[in-house]
């Protein structure tokens, strides 16, 4: 166990210490607004509703909080914000747009990623002021401009902000229950939200009256019979996701008459490692890194969008290929530790000596790659696969390798959300009273394809508006009642 294991590990143990409740025998109770799921959407709108003045009660099926945001690794997007002005890095929030729905293949809805692009650098400065460190800057595929944000020397951003809203919510006292699956959303006659039903880590059933709901429940990544229902070429591909990323929240949102869309959209990650369910961040390509079959050669353009990349590596032979960087690229991104201590690299002296490590065929063909893709670099210019951004050299030995295959990521749909993140009904689109949604459990900001880094924008910025929308919800239904 290393030294993050053991903090980590420490701040579980805080947190259970510090949540009461966590263990507590629960009776039914209420909420102004109970908060389904506890990865970054999740937090963040508790945290939000909170401060506005809302009781709060967050359900959280798993042992620990954090969902899928504490395995996140790369980072947050956001545009104009005061980091990319402090490093000079130029960009507005109409190139984000635009990255973000040519990533998506032009089905995005635009209005909400308008509201994504528009208001991701004040979501930079919600997580600064709660106090996440998000100093770094990097890139991911598909952008146009350095505009991910993470913590400082390239950490990985999961366990920063995860660690930073935990410590908040601890701070408020908020009611975060472990453990507790939430079963059914409770509605009236009309079709108004009037709670929920839940069951605790003692399989005890009982209910908490409250007139809004967030879900913030995530995807389905984890779920491989429903992923493979609707994209059977799925079957066998492991995935990136924690084990609590199944869908339930989806279920819960069409029992009381949501409609989803955009389900098939299921992203897979080009860089998961061999053999595993670990992702290695797009990050390390960020910062340098080629991709190279088991021939030696490229094959694609490091930083074109995921299908593509995906795509084009289930054509080498094997399924398969090989991230390639060296001593600079490790050095300039700390997560690259985490795959020496996960044993997932190789290296040698030579590209020939790497070769023969990690299973290259050729070793004369990697080193000719690697020459070319540093002629490239220094000139600028990739004439083989026109990538735009090519921070690096790789020349600094050792050698590094990881071997790589596309795995289940992002799920981009789920339940379909207005600007104001009100779950809307199939029947005719109008939002279900009292029913909001954030992050990976909706669908429609990424439309087919999501760039990597927006996931987390989208948890932060949907889950401060569904926060703050479910606390004026909740306190307009109070003042009508009195
Ligand atoms: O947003 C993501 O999924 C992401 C940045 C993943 C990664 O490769 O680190």
């Amino acid at each position: 166990m290393d030294r993050r294991d053991v903090l980590k590990m420490g701040a579980v143990a805080t947190l259970l210490a510090k949540s009461p409740l966590t263990l507590a025998k629960h009776q039914d109770d209420s909420a102004d607004v109970v908060v389904v799921g506890s990865g970054g959407a999740g937090l963040v709108a508790a945290l939000t509703a909170f401060d506005l003045g809302a009781k709060v009660i967050v359900l959280e099926k798993m042992p620990i909080t954090g969902g899928n945001t504490q395995l996140s690794a790369g980072g947050m997007n956001a545009a104009e914000t005061v980091i990319q002005k402090k490093k000079g890095v130029e960009d507005n929030w109409k190139i984000m747009f635009d990255d973000t729905m040519k990533g998506g293949q032009n089905k995005n809805n635009p209005q909400l990623v308008e509201i994504l692009a528009k208001n991701s650098s004040a979501s930079i400065d919600f997580l600064l002021s709660v106090g996440a460190d998000m100093t770094d800057l990097g890139r991911m595929a598909g952008a146009s401009v350095n505009r991910t944000h993470r913590p400082v020397g390239g950490e990985a951003v999961g366990h920063n902000l995860v660690h930073t809203l935990r410590q908040n919510a601890i701070k408020r006292n908020i009611d975060v229950r472990t453990g507790s699956k939430a079963l059914k959303i409770l509605s009236d006659k009309q079709g108004k939200v009037v709670g929920i039903e839940v069951e605790d880590r003692n399989g005890r059933k009982y209910k908490i009256q409250a007139p809004t709901i967030v879900l913030a429940s995530g995807g389905f990544s984890a779920n491989h019979e429903r992923v493979v229902k609707y994209r059977p070429e799925y079957a066998g591909f492991s995935s990136t996701n924690q084990p609590g990323a199944t869908g339930d929240g989806l279920d819960l949102a069409v029992a009381v008459g949501a409609k989803l869309i955009d389900m098939e959209q299921i992203q897979i990650h080009p860089t998961q490692a061999a053999g595993s369910k670990i992702l290695i961040t797009e990050a390390v390509r960020g910062n340098g890194a080629i991709l190279v079959n088991r021939e030696g050669k490229r094959f694609v353009n490091e930083l074109t969008t995921r299908d593509k990349a995906s795509a084009a590596v289930l054509q080498q032979t094997g399924k398969s290929a090989f991230l390639i960087l060296d001593q600079e690229i490790r050095k300039s991104l700390k997560q690259i530790e985490g795959y020496y201590h996960l044993e997932l690299v190789k290296e040698g002296e030579t590209p020939q000596a790497l070769a023969k490590a990690c299973g290259i065929t050729d070793g004369d063909a990697l080193a000719a790659t690697i020459k070319k893709y540093n002629e490239y670099q220094a000139a600028k210019k990739d004439e083989a696969f026109e990538r735009a951004d090519m921070p690096r050299p790789i020349q600094a030995a050792k050698f590094i390798a990881i071997e790589i295959r596309p795995g289940i990521h992002y799920t981009m749909g789920g339940v379909k959300i207005d600007t104001k993140t009100r779950a809307l009904r199939a029947k005719d689109e109008q939002p279900i009273p009292g029913l909001y949604g954030a992050g990976e459990v909706t669908g429609g900001v990424h439309g087919a394809n999501r760039l990597g880094g927006n996931s987390i924008s989208e948890t932060i910025t949907f889950g401060r508006i569904a926060g703050a929308e479910a606390a004026a919800y909740a306190k307009a239904a109070k003042t009508a009642k009195a």
